[in-house]
């Protein structure tokens, strides 16, 4: 029961004035302003990137800051100079924003007029951008009109909250109230939405523009032909090369990461005589190879196709290492990509001679952005979790007792040589065939080593060695074909590899983890 003498619900400064409360007034502010910059960011991740108001006000600062400024914080902050300035920026537009607010708790005209001079100046500075079109002022008008808007809706819904309307407050004196905290949730989430997808469409579009830009110069070696008949697509096994839209792909990048080649910087440090920092240019200047490589992916199962072969074009890791002097007693490369994830590959394999290399390309492209656009790590022979490092940006020398890498802390063998495998292409498992000559096809693979036999059988009768297609490289998988003799009825054929070191496939299946699945394809197939 109420009573006059209880203290009120709500404690509100200026009860039933229509004056705004301090905090809601500044919330307010702070809510128009973040509706018009996330707006203003997703309608120019659409009509031109350096349209953003926010980012067209942070350009235009570096632009008028004179050079010793800029050297010092350069020098101050590193390759954090950028962040500095943006974070700066959010703290003085939130500064004014709270300020329109705080100055509007009687009347909206005060912050309005400072919203519409935050957006004239978000305007200004597009329009001064160098490669300014009419365009450009598309989103900070759009911006303007959102903040604005927001303002004066938001304002509205807290006089009516500070002064409840009299015919409502009989019927619902926290009506007002409520609909004011919804209005200001509104506003809070459309900011937030607006703002994420506003990064995510630029940085996309941004990098599919960078990749588009991205012109990789011919193999200083002899560029890689691929064999006639290096496979018996025509029987249904895979193309020898894959297409860089079916290659396949693992990673734990929830969203692709989106790196320009103008933020591209690769370090290189830990044991080594002299670090080295390079951006894209400077590497795409080492001098690239090119090199056809399988890769497949330690989580492959027996039968699986986490597997597949391109052209990779890049700058060989022994140039780079030899570049930066490693260290005697370094034996562990620790690779970094710009999300967090990382691999470690034995300084061995990547300087034994074989094509480990720093990829900038993949079959004639530039890498896609899945595949780690602009630079990943591949090493012929090694599983993808220690040796293909995606959207690579740090490499550091180092040990093997020293560094646990990402799936080595998650239960995965420190070393990751590719196991020798094959795999029946056709028939699949549970076909009907039709009886007496069967054609057999498919894929068989030991990296690095070179497939030299590959044997099928049906019902664990006699090995039969099947034809081998043109040996192209010790570093790609092999296609093979034959032909069983089927009678009516069901048939287990199997299939097994032999690698050049004269090691056969062991029959036992193995589960993938810790170092990849082992045991004989089999399938069970019915001839009728
Ligand atoms: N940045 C990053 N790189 C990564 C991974 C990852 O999760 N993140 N996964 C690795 C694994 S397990 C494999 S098998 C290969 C797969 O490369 P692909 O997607 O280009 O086929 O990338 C490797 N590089
Ligand atoms: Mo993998």
């Amino acid at each position: 029961m109420t009573t006059d003498t209880d203290p009120p619900a709500a404690p509100a400064a200026d009860p039933g004035t229509g004056v705004l409360r301090p905090p809601v007034a500044g919330a307010i502010g702070v809510l128009a302003v973040a509706v018009a910059l996330g707006v203003g960011d997703l309608v120019a991740a659409f009509a031109a990137a350096p349209s953003s108001p926010f980012l067209a006000v942070g350009n235009q600062f570096i632009r008028l800051t004179p050079e010793a400024l800029k050297e010092f914080a350069t020098s101050t902050f590193g390759v954090h100079d950028k962040q500095v300035l943006l974070a700066g920026m959010a703290v003085v537009i939130t500064a004014v924003a709270v300020l329109a607010g705080l100055l509007s708790r009687r009347t909206p005209v005060p912050g309005l007029t400072l919203v519409v001079v935050l957006g004239l100046v978000g305007a200004t500075c597009a329009a001064a951008a160098p490669t300014f079109t009419v365009g450009y002022l598309v989103a900070p008008a759009v911006a303007l009109v959102a903040g604005a808007a927001t303002f004066a809706v938001l304002h509205r819904l807290a006089r009516r909250a500070e002064r409840p309307d009299p015919d409502r407050r009989l019927t619902d004196p926290s009506a007002g109230r409520r609909r004011l905290l919804l209005g200001l949730g509104v506003a809070l989430a459309g900011a937030g939405i607006t703002g994420f997808l506003g990064r995510r469409f630029a940085a996309a579009a941004d990098v599919a523009a960078s990749r588009a830009d991205a012109a990789l110069p011919p193999p200083t070696g002899p560029p890689v032909v691929p064999p006639p008949a290096a496979d018996f697509a025509a029987s249904g096994t895979p193309t020898w090369l894959t297409p860089n839209d079916q290659f396949y792909r693992i990673d734990t990048a929830l969203q692709v990461p989106q790196v320009s080649t103008a933020d591209f910087t690769l370090r290189i440090h830990g044991l080594v005589q002299r670090e080295l920092t390079l951006n894209y240019d400077q590497l795409r200047g080492r001098g690239l190879v090119e090199a056809p490589i399988t890769m497949c992916c330690v989580s492959n199962d027996v039968g699986g196709n986490l597997i597949s072969n391109s052209v990779f074009l890049g700058v060989p890791l022994r140039t780079l290492l030899a570049e930066a002097g490693v260290r005697p007693g370094a034996t562990q490369i620790a690779s970094t990509s710009v999300d967090g994830f990382t691999t470690g590959t034995p300084v061995a394999a990547c300087t034994d001679g074989r094509n480990a290399m720093l990829a900038l390309g993949m079959n004639g492209q530039p890498l896609p952005v899945e595949h780690g656009f602009p630079v990943r790590m591949v090493v012929p022979g090694l599983y993808g979790y220690v040796s293909g490092c995606k959207w690579i940006t740090d490499i550091e020398l180092t040990t093997f007792e020293a560094f646990q890498p990402y799936w080595e802390q998650r239960g995965w063998a420190a070393m990751g040589p590719i196991k020798t495998q094959s795999r029946i292409d056709v028939p699949q498992s549970q076909a009907a065939v039709t009886a007496g000559r069967v054609t057999v096809a498919g894929t068989a693979w030991a990296q690095h080593r070179g497939v030299a036999r590959v044997e099928v059988r049906a019902d664990a009768g006699p090995w039969q060695t099947a034809e081998l297609a043109a040996d192209a490289s010790i570093d790609t998988w092999r296609m093979w074909r034959t032909v069983l003799q089927l009678a009516p009825g069901d048939h287990t054929l199997q299939v097994r590899a032999t690698d050049a070191t004269g090691a056969t496939q062991p029959e036992a299946l193995t589960s993938t983890i810790p170092d990849g699945a082992t045991g004989w394809h089999t399938v069970v197939v019915t001839a009728f």
